[in-house]
């Protein structure tokens, strides 16, 4: 970090910190105006994709290949493929030769040789080979189904079904409820959310925050706070500047909705936040903030422009997910940064807290293994500041 306010590239100075470095050493070689950098992690990412996004399927190489190793289990190296996929978008210029990513950190030698197929063929053949793979195919299948995961996918993978009909005509399979809802309502909340959408579900939520405690906390997060156009679903945080009273107003606002006869589905988690279980050294662990995850019904008529819909489709209305998270104030800041993600940023800074800063960071707080104390922050600029690291905008954490 000292050659990093030096101006120096420190991108490849340890496998610790790569992604951090990543936006610190870009923004300094690549300096752009305010404006135009709500889009910058956008411009990049369409150069990338003329590499490696495949034109038939749309999707991403290096996404389809972590995929496949998550399906199978193997962690590591579908880590490694987002993370190296993560480098690559993150790039504000296009890779034409494979001599251009010598200097980039977290790009391994299976990366390289997909890298090298592509640009030689224009296709990878391995790509290719997963994509038509039936086991891919139907755990992708499944596993788009809210509330489906990799180990229920599978387990009706081995039982030979292979399509949503043979799931919902197996009289055996008890489906739990999220997956009730996830198939009822599979083909709007399987369709993107644009930012309008999100605009106008925010509106809703707003409304109902104040009605109930007029000086609440509201905050978009997710990848609509990072700029991103379109989401799968909508993430909030809210809380009340009184301590201890977070809890009473997600119910109050999940009632509301009730009311409004808006709620098609909700799954309420209560807090079970309990500071002596804190730090948490797992990062895939859910956090311990009270939450829920909604299914809402969102009419037309309150969004700007159109919905997200199929052609044809004549109802007035469709179905999005939100997500609804309160945090007790004093841990608002750190749910914040942790639900902003992406959840590559996250990974990566938690990694660079442990292993640069011995601290352990998540989503409830910071953790000082040297001084065995954890440090308190009103903002997210305090914990970056507490990292030694220069603040970086929600649209800079696109990684
Ligand atoms: N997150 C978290 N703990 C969870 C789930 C998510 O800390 N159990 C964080 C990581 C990213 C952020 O919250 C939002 O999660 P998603 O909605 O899954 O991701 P997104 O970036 O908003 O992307 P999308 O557009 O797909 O919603
Ligand atoms: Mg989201």
């Amino acid at each position: 970090t000292d050659s990093m306010r030096e101006g120096k590239p420190v991108a490849v100075e340890t496998k610790h910190c790569i992604q951090v470095c990543m936006f610190h050493v870009i923004r300094q070689k690549y300096p752009y105006s305010h404006r135009a950098s709500t889009r910058w992690h956008c411009k990049p990412n369409r150069r990338l994709f003329s590499l490696t996004r495949l034109q038939h399927t749309k999707s991403d190489a290096f996404e389809v290949l972590a995929e496949s190793y998550e399906f199978n289990e193997i962690e590591g190296r579908c880590l490694a493929f987002r993370r190296a996929a993560s480098v690559l978008k993150s790039l504000p210029w296009a890779v034409q030769r494979l001599e251009a990513t010598q200097d980039l950190p977290c790009l391994g030698g299976h990366t390289k040789a997909v890298i090298q197929e592509i640009l030689q063929y224009g296709r990878s053949f391995e790509v290719e080979k997963i994509l038509s793979n039936e086991r891919y195919q139907t755990l992708k299948l499944f596993t788009s189904v809210f509330g489906v995961g990799v180990k229920t996918a599978e387990k009706w993978y081995r039982r030979g079904l292979r399509s949503f009909r043979d799931i919902l005509a197996e009289p055996s399979i008890h489906l739990t409820r999220m997956q009730q809802f996830g198939f009822l309502h599979y083909g709007d909340i399987s369709r993107a959310v644009s930012e309008a959408e999100a605009r106008a579900l925010g509106n809703i939520i707003d409304e109902a925050v104040r009605a109930i405690t007029p000086d609440a906390v509201l905050a978009l997060t997710g990848g609509f706070r990072r700029g991103k156009e379109f989401g799968h679903d909508v993430d909030y945080l809210l809380t009340t500047p009184e301590l201890g009273k977070e809890e009473a107003l997600l119910l109050s606002v999940i009632d509301r909705l009730k009311h409004q006869s808006i709620l098609l589905y909700c799954d309420y988690q209560a807090s079970t936040l309990d500071m002596d279980q804190l730090p948490c050294r797992r990062f895939e662990a859910m956090d311990h903030f009270a939450k829920c995850f909604l299914i809402l019904r969102l009419e037309a008529g309150q969004v700007e422009g159109d919905l997200q819909r199929v052609e044809g489709d004549s109802r007035s209305w469709r179905a999005v997910r939100v997500d609804l998270v309160s945090p007790p104030i004093d841990h608002y800041a750190f749910a914040l940064l942790g639900w902003s993600g992406s959840r590559q940023f996250e990974r990566d800074l938690r990694r660079f807290a442990r292993l640069e800063r011995k601290m352990l960071l998540d989503n409830h707080a910071l953790y000082d293994l040297t001084k065995k104390e954890f440090l308190e922050a009103k903002t997210e600029k305090d914990i970056f500041a507490h990292l030694g690291l220069e603040y970086i905008e929600p649209w800079q954490r696109n990684a």
